[in-house]
C-alpha cells in the first residue's frame, strides 16, 4: 500500500468518525449561524450616512439588536442645480449603513412620519424569511411597524423598499447595505467606506437644471439620465472626496441599489487586493473590476500605495463621464518615484470634476430659475465647466496648442462674431479657420452633450477672459441656435 493511499484511508476514518460525532450530538442541533438566545440587555444599532460605516462589533455573544429606520421623503440636489424627490431610508441616498453580528436577534422598527405621501416597507436580503420582511413592514404615512429575525448568514446584503410599483421606489433611492459580521469579525482596515451605485431616470436630460420629476418610461427602457455613487453627483467628489494616507488599508462596502443597471465597479489607478465578490464568503484576489448586479454587493479590499486622486467608476465608462458615475478616493502622502513616477491624474480623468466643487453653477441655476442671473454669475460657473471639457483641447488658459488646436484667449475669430461661437460649440467645426494670423485645418467634435445652460456659461466664460472682447451669452439665446437650421460647414468659418 502506497504511503498515499494510506493516508488517504486515515484522512477517511477521521471524516467518518467526524460524521458520526456530529450524529451522536443533541438532537435538538441549533441551525449554522444560530448562536442561541440573543444575552444582556438589548443593543440600539448604529446607524450611519453613506459613506460613513458603524465601527466593528465587538461583541463575543449574540444581542438583540434594535434597529430604528425611518422613512425619509425629501428634495435633495442630484446634479448642480438640479433637484430630485428623493425616497430615502434615514434620509441619505443610498439609505443608513446597518451593521449587525452573525446570530444576532434583530428587532426591525420601520417609521414614517406623517408628511411623507406614500406608504413604504423594507425587503431585506440578509433576512431568511419570505419576501426578506416586506409583508410584515409595509407602513403608511404617520405608521410605525415592527417585525424580528435573527440573522443566519454573514456577508454584506442589500436592503431595499418593495412596495408597489417596486421599481419606482427603488429608482428613487430607496435601498441601503445592511453588514452581518462574522462573530470575529473582519480583519481590522484603516478606512471603511460605503458607496453605493443607483440609476436615476429624470424627464429633463443629463444635468437640466430645476426640479426634474421621475420618468416612467425612461425606467422602463432602462435608459438612465443619471448613474451616480451615493445618490448624487458630486457625492464624492471635490471637497467630498473619500480620504486615505499613503500605506493604509481601504476597505469598501459597495452596494448597487439598480434598479436596472449592473455595475463594473472600477477604481482608476488601483487594483483590489482583495474581492469579497457579490458580497458572498468567497475571496477572489487581484481583481481590476468587480461586477455588481442589481441588488448586490461586494467588499472590496486595497493599500493605497501612491498619492494622488484614484477614481471609482463604473468601467461602462460612459455612465462615468456623461451620467455621473464618478466619485474619487484621495490620497495623501508622499510619493514613491519607484512605483509610479508621479504625474496628476486630474485633468484626464476627472474632467470638471477635479474642481473642490461645483457650487457657482448651482448658484448660476438658482439665479437663472430666480430671473436674477447676472454675468459674473454665469462667468464663474462657466470657469468650472470649461476646466475639463473645453480645456483639454484649448488647454486652461485658452492658449491652445500651436498649429492643432487654436487659441481661445484674443482670438480674432471668436471676436469677429460672438454667436458664431455658439454654433462652433453645438455643431463642432472642421476644415481651414484662420485664427489670429495662424491656419488651423483640424475637426472640433460637436460639444452638443452640453446643456444650453452649460454652453451660455462656458461662452460668457470665454468672452470675459484673456483679453477676449466680453458680451454675454444667454441660455435663450442657446436654445434658440439647437434649434434652428444647422449652418453649413463653411458658413462658420
Ligand atoms: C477635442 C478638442 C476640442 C475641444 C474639447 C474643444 N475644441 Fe474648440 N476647437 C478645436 C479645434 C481643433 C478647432 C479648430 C477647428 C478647425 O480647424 O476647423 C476649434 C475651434 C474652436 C473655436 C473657433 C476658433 C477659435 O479659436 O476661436 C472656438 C470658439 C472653440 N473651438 C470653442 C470651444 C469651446 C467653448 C469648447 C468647450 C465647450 C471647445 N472649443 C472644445 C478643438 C476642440
Ligand atoms: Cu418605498
Amino acid at each position: 500500500m502506497s504511503a498515499q493511499i494510506r493516508k488517504l484511508i486515515v484522512a477517511f476514518a477521521l471524516l467518518a468518525g467526524v460524521a458520526l460525532a456530529g450524529q451522536a450530538a443533541p438532537a435538538k442541533q441549533r441551525m449554522a449561524g444560530d448562536f442561541g438566545p440573543p444575552q444582556g440587555e438589548p443593543v440600539h444599532a448604529v446607524l450611519t450616512s453613506p459613506p460613513h460605516v458603524p465601527p466593528p462589533i465587538t461583541r463575543t455573544r449574540p444581542a438583540k439588536v434594535i434597529v430604528d429606520l425611518e422613512v425619509v421623503e425629501k428634495e435633495m440636489q442630484i446634479s448642480e442645480g438640479v433637484n430630485y424627490t428623493f425616497w430615502t431610508f434615514g434620509g441619505t441616498v443610498p439609505g443608513s449603513f446597518i451593521r449587525v453580528r452573525q446570530g444576532d436577534t434583530v428587532e426591525f422598527h420601520l417609521k414614517s412620519p406623517p408628511g411623507n405621501k406614500m406608504p413604504h416597507n423594507i425587503d431585506l436580503h440578509g433576512v431568511t424569511g419570505p419576501g426578506g420582511g416586506a409583508a410584515s413592514s409595509f407602513t403608511a404615512p404617520g405608521h410605525a411597524s415592527q417585525f424580528t429575525f435573527k440573522a443566519l448568514n454573514e456577508g454584506i446584503y442589500v436592503y431595499h423598499c418593495a412596495t408597489s410599483p417596486v421599481g419606482m421606489h427603488v429608482a428613487n433611492g430607496m435601498y441601503g447595505l445592511i453588514l452581518v459580521e462574522p462573530p470575529g469579525g473582519l480583519p481590522k482596515v484603516d478606512h471603511e467606506y460605503y458607496v453605493m451605485q443607483g440609476d436615476f431616470y429624470t424627464t429633463g436630460k443629463y444635468r437640466e437644471k430645476g426640479h426634474q420629476p421621475f420618468d416612467m418610461e425612461k425606467a422602463i427602457a432602462e435608459q438612465p439620465t443619471y448613474v451616480l455613487f451615493n445618490g448624487a453627483e458630486g457625492a464624492l467628489t471635490g471637497d467630498k472626496a473619500l480620504t486615505a494616507k499613503v500605506g493604509e488599508t481601504v476597505r469598501m462596502y459597495v452596494g448597487n441599489g439598480g434598479p436596472n443597471l449592473v455595475s463594473s465597479f472600477h477604481v482608476i489607478g488601483a487594483i483590489f487586493d482583495q474581492v469579497r465578490y457579490e458580497g458572498g464568503t468567497e475571496v477572489q484576489k487581484n481583481v481590476q473590476t468587480t461586477l455588481i448586479p442589481a441588488g448586490g454587493a461586494a467588499i472590496v479590499t486595497f493599500t493605497a500605495k501612491v498619492p494622488g486622486s484614484y477614481v471609482l467608476v463604473d468601467h461602462s465608462i460612459f455612465r462615468a463621464f456623461n451620467k455621473g458615475a464618478l466619485a474619487i478616493l484621495k490620497v495623501d502622502g508622499p510619493q514613491n518615484v519607484a512605483i509610479y513616477s508621479g504625474k496628476e491624474v486630474d485633468s484626464v480623468y476627472l474632467g470638471d470634476r477635479s474642481a473642490p466643487n461645483l457650487a457657482a453653477v448651482s448658484t448660476a441655476a438658482e439665479a437663472h430659475a430666480a430671473g436674477t442671473l447676472t454675468k459674473d454669475e454665469q462667468i464663474a460657473a462657466g470657469q468650472q465647466l470649461f476646466a475639463g471639457t473645453c480645456s483639454v483641447c484649448h488647454q486652461s488658459n485658452g492658449a491652445g496648442l500651436p498649429g492643432v488646436f487654436p487659441p481661445l484667449a484674443k482670438s480674432d475669430f471668436l471676436a469677429a462674431d460672438t454667436a458664431r461661437a455658439a454654433r462652433v460649440v453645438l455643431q463642432g467645426l472642421s476644415g481651414k479657420v484662420t485664427v489670429n494670423g495662424s491656419e488651423y485645418n483640424s475637426v472640433m467634435p460637436p460639444m452638443n452633450q452640453l446643456n444650453d445652460d452649460e454652453v451660455a456659461n462656458i461662452l460668457t466664460y470665454v468672452l470675459n477672459s484673456w483679453d477676449n472682447p466680453g458680451g454675454r451669452i444667454q441660455k435663450e439665446d442657446v436654445k434658440q441656435m439647437r434649434t434652428s437650421k444647422p449652418a453649413a460647414s463653411a458658413e462658420a468659418h
